[in-house]
């Protein structure tokens, strides 16, 4: 579909509108930690990351690769009906849904990424394969698809006249003039999933439709490696959920790895990520950013601007899903962190 000028128009102030964060959670609660040394350890993003979670578990189990792992386990969430990860995600302000993923591998340091790809069922696929099958990075829009289509992965047509007509249907029943791009739980959710092998090898992957009524061509932070990912092998990985916009300016996904790289356990990387781009953001810890994150002693943690942002984990016995820090003006700060 051609973005019309008048649609593009309407739905740039709409777009603009809309564009204010939650507001930030209200002190910290204490998250359990997993006992370190578990492998394989798995963690990622959200209640519905158990599942798939369990699917990579499965997946290791039988002797598939971390990569294996990683994608396999992003399918199950990419499959499920989901209203901000796969084609059932919220479509952009022009109604067609545009979907962002990366995955990182820990040895090599190797990386791969697809942005604002429209029509292809299993993103985390088509961003695995522009790490494996070709000289680059990452891959967007219509280039990204016409790479999806060679490869032969599954696709719909993201432009037919019953897509659209279904969102026309959807969003007027909402009695809203429009999906607003506001950053709630309603309407944006992004797996970010991460994998301690048993081996002592890391990988990670993140998907997303990205925030619902977005600007057509708007690319979140969940496909931009150290942004909504970042895997480092000799030290942990992290991954990225909320208002893009928030965590990008920061590559909020390498801070959190770096912080991990100077000692911090997990939660308080997290934590301590989330501090310091208050320090810096004109908005405070009215930012709507949470991050996930496990280390290569087999160690997980997350941390968020809202209460209780529930992150899962699972292990060879059992898989959970947690409540996480919530971080706010008030939280004290991570034991033993130095302010940077
Ligand atoms: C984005 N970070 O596109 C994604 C959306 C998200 O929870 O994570 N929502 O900004």
């Amino acid at each position: 579909m051609k973005l019309s000028r008048r649609r593009f128009v309407a739905s740039t102030a709409l777009a603009v509108a809309g564009a204010t964060a939650l507001p930030a959670g209200r002190g910290a609660e204490r998250a359990p930690r997993t006992k370190a040394g578990e492998r394989p350890l798995i963690v990622s993003t959200w209640d519905f990351g158990r599942a798939a979670n369990d699917a990579a578990l499965q997946v290791l189990l039988a002797g598939g690769t971390i990569l294996d792992a990683v994608e396999q386990g992003i399918w199950v969430t990419e499959s499920a009906g989901n209203p901000s990860v796969g084609l059932s995600g919220g479509p952009n302000a022009a109604g067609v849904v545009q979907l962002d993923a990366c995955i990182m591998s820990g040895p090599g340091h190797r990386a791969g990424s697809v942005a604002a790809l429209e029509g292809i069922r299993h993103p985390i696929s088509a961003a695995r394969r522009v790490m494996e099958k070709t000289p680059h990075v990452m891959l967007v829009g219509e280039g990204a698809r016409m790479f999806a289509l060679e490869e032969g992965l599954e696709s719909v047509d993201p432009h037919s006249e019953e897509r659209y007509e279904a969102w026309r249907q959807k969003r007027a029943a909402t009695k809203r003039p429009a999906p607003l791009p506001a950053a709630n739980r309603k309407n944006h959710d992004t797996i970010a999933l991460l994998v301690l092998a048993a081996d002592g090898n890391l990988a990670g992957g993140c998907s997303t439709s990205g925030l619902s009524g977005k600007l057509p061509g708007r690319v979140g932070d969940s496909p931009i490696i150290g942004s909504g990912l970042y895997v480092d092998n000799d030290v942990g990985a992290a991954g990225a959920t909320g208002l893009g916009e928030n965590i990008m300016r920061y590559c909020g996904s390498f801070l959190v790895v770096e912080f991990m790289r100077r000692g911090l356990p997990p939660d308080e990387a997290c934590r301590e990520t989330i501090r310091r781009i208050a320090r810096q953001d004109p908005k405070g810890f009215d930012l709507s950013i949470n991050f996930v994150a496990l280390d290569k002693h087999g160690r997980s943690g997350a941390a968020g601007t809202g209460a209780g942002f529930p992150f899962a984990v699972t292990t060879r016995t059992r898989s959970l899903v947690l409540p996480s820090l919530a971080v706010g003006p008030r939280t004290p700060a991570a034991g033993g962190a130095k302010r940077q």
